[in-house]
């Protein structure tokens, strides 16, 4: 049905009315999306099929990736992409009256991650699937994804994020796969033919139903999947709670405590609420996602041993470490094998990837928690700790603080990132200086423990996703001028830079850089109705809203750079719209504080006649994956301004990078790398450095009041943050910004980088004066970009830690296009 335009209208209209039951005129976009996303699930099934049956002959080993969060966002535009019918199908929508970017426009924009971390994962799927590896995801099927941010008075407002409302074209629920999960209960043990065996009783049992989303590679026929568990009740009228006096209740009771293990994504990636709940959704994936898995591994009819030869689990950070007790219990007591056997196989097995060094995102568990909860686990994590500490005992010994130190359970708390580093093969961080920063500050002893175990990925984005699809012109321009290589093989778009000096090429991104501001500004437009100067530099911060990533640092050089215009008006300056969007943690004040007062800048500059053509400040409502598909291609600068040592690699860096925007950032997270390759003179680098920002640490001798005391300029905008005019709507409004920077000692060194931000600020501004320069550079950091292509990630993820070959069954080689 997508082998030509005709055909693909034919097919279309008749669905149209078949599914609908109405005459095609009555159609509205929605009615289209559904009917176009159903045309491409149909599509994709006979491929995805054949690629199941690939994988279950076995041939080739499978990695598992297991993550709390994927922040897929929409699939239509991407699919369509990938299948290589996008232009075909805007094209033969076109011509029936519709108009594909309001359709796409149709999909709830599927937000089931925070940020970085979760859409790492996405990217991830992208690259697996297109470069032909079995890749599969393992998550959460959340009722509710990340909140909607709305912006009330210049305050966020939280709504839930109901994305499932209008139901989901992709997934296909999957009632046959279900699994038991088991909580509660307590363990009895007893002795069978010589050995311990562990039984639990009156445990609580919760289905775990899988939906599985297809993931279609670019290009060819293979189709991985995204299988997403939901939790429901196991109505069992002899078994479970229903039996007995006022067992309705009480069924009641546990129904609702059954749905709401997947009923919502935590909307923080930095600190955890709902301990409790939060650790039933880490176990419910782990255990749900393993024993589906294994199944699959037990139709090969291999002995365990082979387990780590035919499937790779990787585990996205600590949230779901639990995978490595859960797989050492049911080889144990489902599987019968010996401690030694299963441990051998379990680290032989499980990877894991640390995202942050952010000492709050560092997941503890109570043990009285975990120990009631999950109390055949507690025993097994209890039992790795005796094991591995008496290996540590021989190894330091009379060392009991540094024991303690790496002890997997201490102080009555168990150390998830302990237990995933002593449990797994191999430990990567996301970018070379955090990996560096892990080996040799936080992970140390571990380092020198396994030090074979460490190793770098440096993080990458879906190029396809984040070049072809959302600035299709630079896409366009790219295969006229270097052919189409450079969509499967990223690097190649390093011979861009023959064309970084000339002319003609300049102005043609300069042109596309044009178009893509204006589509952005008539989305501003019609969202928010504020109005942007499509000829002012676009400086964008888009990304969560934390401390470290200092968006309070460009908001008082914003405040700064109005003090100068409104003491002297006729200063030279080169016009600028500052962009911005971030949800905050809701329970997060000073995060939310922030935006407020980005919000009340924006405000009074905004209103101020006396700088119109010169500054303005917009803060982007609900940011979201389409949303940067928007923002990104329209940016000139981009700001990557974290505290150096605390970003630890960003990807937001690499999107902007590869969209023609020139960075302004710290030596930070995989700036560094960036910088390495494209040099100072094509980024503009400021700030301290991590060693100088860890002296400040040793030394204690940072004082942020000196600082402020000493420069003017900080002094007039950190008085603006407490009195009344002109950015505050009540005395004092923003007290508790001012006492983190002054009274808390500025923990993200504002206050020390803003002389050099605005510095920095101010060259950006000469150089953006000179058009050609400016396009020079732009194209350098393009022709670099390719590096940070999600494809080169992963493939060094499948050669270096999963041993995994590409398939080599003909799905994979059946060409689409
Ligand atoms: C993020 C990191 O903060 C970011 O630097 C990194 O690029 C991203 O992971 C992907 O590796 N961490 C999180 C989190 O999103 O929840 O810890």
């Amino acid at each position: 049905m997508f082998s030509n335009k005709e055909a693909f209208k034919q097919t279309f209209r008749e669905q149209l009315v078949g599914r609908l039951g109405k005459p095609m005129q009555e159609a509205q976009s929605e009615d289209v999306y559904k009917v176009l996303g159903g045309m491409i699930r149909e599509q994709v099934g006979k491929n995805w099929a054949e690629t199941n049956q690939a994988y279950k002959e076995g041939q080739e080993k499978q990695v598992y990736y297991f993550s709390l969060e994927f922040l897929i966002g929409r699939l239509l535009g991407n699919n369509l992409l990938n299948l290589g019918v996008l232009d075909m199908v805007r094209e033969a929508l076109g011509e029936l009256g519709w108009d594909l970017e309001e359709i796409e426009a149709q999909e709830a924009d599927a937000g089931l991650g925070n940020g970085g971390l979760g859409r790492l994962a996405a990217c991830f799927m992208d690259s697996l699937a297109s470069l032909g590896y079995a890749g599969h995801g393992c998550g959460i099927r959340y009722k509710y994804g990340l909140f909607e941010q709305r912006i009330v008075d210049g305050n966020q407002v939280e709504l839930p994020d109901y994305w499932l409302q209008k139901g989901n074209v992709w997934e296909e629920r999957r009632p046959d796969k279900k699994v038991e999960v088991h909580f509660w209960g307590r363990v009895e043990t007893r002795e069978q033919d010589g050995r311990l065996v562990f039984e639990t009783r009156d445990a609580e049992t919760v289905w775990a139903v899988p939906y599985d989303i297809p993931l279609v590679g670019y290009g060819h026929a293979q189709v991985n999947t995204l299988r997403i568990w939901s939790a429901e009740s196991a109505l069992d009228p002899v078994r479970g709670p229903i039996r007995g006096e006022g067992g309705y209740y009480r069924f009641l009771d546990y129904n609702r405590s059954v749905e709401s293990i997947s009923a919502f994504l935590y909307p923080d990636d930095s600190n955890y609420e709902g301990k409790l709940l939060r650790l039933k959704q880490q176990y419910f994936l782990c255990s749900a996602g393993l024993q589906s898995i294994l199944r699959t591994f037990e139709k090969l009819r291999l002995p365990y041993s082979q387990l780590p030869d035919k499937i790779a689990l990787h585990i996205n950070d600590t949230h779901p470490t639990l995978v490595i007790p859960e797989l050492m219990r049911i080889l144990i007591d489902v599987k019968g094998l010996g401690w030694d056997e299963a441990w051998d196989i379990t680290t032989r097995t499980v990877s894991y990837t640390n995202h942050t060094i952010l000492s709050e995102a560092l997941e503890q568990w109570p043990v009285n928690m975990v120990r009631e909860l999950l109390p055949r686990i507690y025993l097994i994590i209890e039992e790795m700790n005796k094991r591995y500490c008496a290996m540590l005992l021989e190894r330091y010994p009379g060392q009991d603080i540094k024991i303690g130190e790496m002890a997997i359970i201490h102080n009555e708390q168990i150390r998830m990132a302990h237990l995933a580093i002593v449990g797994s093969y191999s430990v990567n961080g996301v970018a070379a200086l955090h990996t560096k920063i892990l080996k040799e500050r936080e992970m140390k002893s571990f380092h020198e423990l396994y030090p074979d175990r460490f190793n770098n990925k440096t993080n990458g984005i879906a190029h396809r996703r984040w070049l072809m699809h959302a600035n299709p012109e630079l896409a366009s321009l790219y295969d006229e001028t270097l052919g189409v290589r450079w969509r499967t093989h990223p690097r190649e778009l390093i011979d861009l830079l023959r064309y970084s000096e000339d002319e003609a090429f300049q102005k043609r991104i300069q042109a596309i850089k044009q178009n893509n501001k204006i589509r952005l500004a008539e989305h501003v437009f019609a969202k928010q109705g504020v109005r942007l100067d499509t000829s002012s530099i676009f400086d964008v911060q888009v990304k969560r809203l934390h401390g470290y990533k200092r968006q309070l640092l460009n908001i008082l050089h914003v405040m700064h750079l109005y003090n100068q215009l409104k003491t002297n008006p006729a200063l030279d300056v080169t016009p600028r719209t500052f962009i911005f969007g971030a949800k905050a943690a809701p329970g997060y004040f000073l995060a939310k504080q922030t935006i407020k007062l980005i919000n009340n800048v924006a405000d009074t500059i905004n209103r101020d006649v006396d700088v119109k053509d010169k500054l303005k400040v917009v803060f982007l409502e609900n940011y979201s994956v389409s949303l940067a598909e928007l923002i990104i291609p329209a940016a000139d600068v981009s700001e990557q301004i974290s505290t150096a040592g605390k970003e630890a690699s960003g990807t937001g860096n690499m999107k902007f990078m590869m969209n023609g925007a020139l960075t302004l950032g710290t030596l930070d997270g995989a700036n560094v790398e960036m910088h390495e390759m494209v040099g100072d003179a094509n980024m503009f680098i400021f700030g301290l450095k991590v060693d100088q920002i860890e002296e400040y640490y040793r030394n204690g001798q940072y004082s942020a009041r000196k600082i402020a005391n000493s420069d003017e300029r900080l002094r007039e905008v950190l008085d603006q943050l407490v009195n009344d005019a002109p950015f505050t709507r009540h005395e004092r409004e923003f007290e508790a910004i001012y006492q983190s920077l002054i009274d808390h000692n500025d923990e993200y060194f504002v206050l020390k980088d803003f002389a050099a931000y605005v510095d920095t600020q101010a060259h950006i501004e000469q150089v953006y004066r000179n058009p050609s320069e400016w396009t020079r550079r732009v194209i350098v950091n393009m022709a670099h970009s390719g590096k940070f292509s999600s494809d080169c990630t992963i493939q060094q993820y499948a050669a270096e830690i999963w041993d995994l070959v590409p398939l080599s069954s003909d799905v994979n080689k059946r060409i689409l296009f």
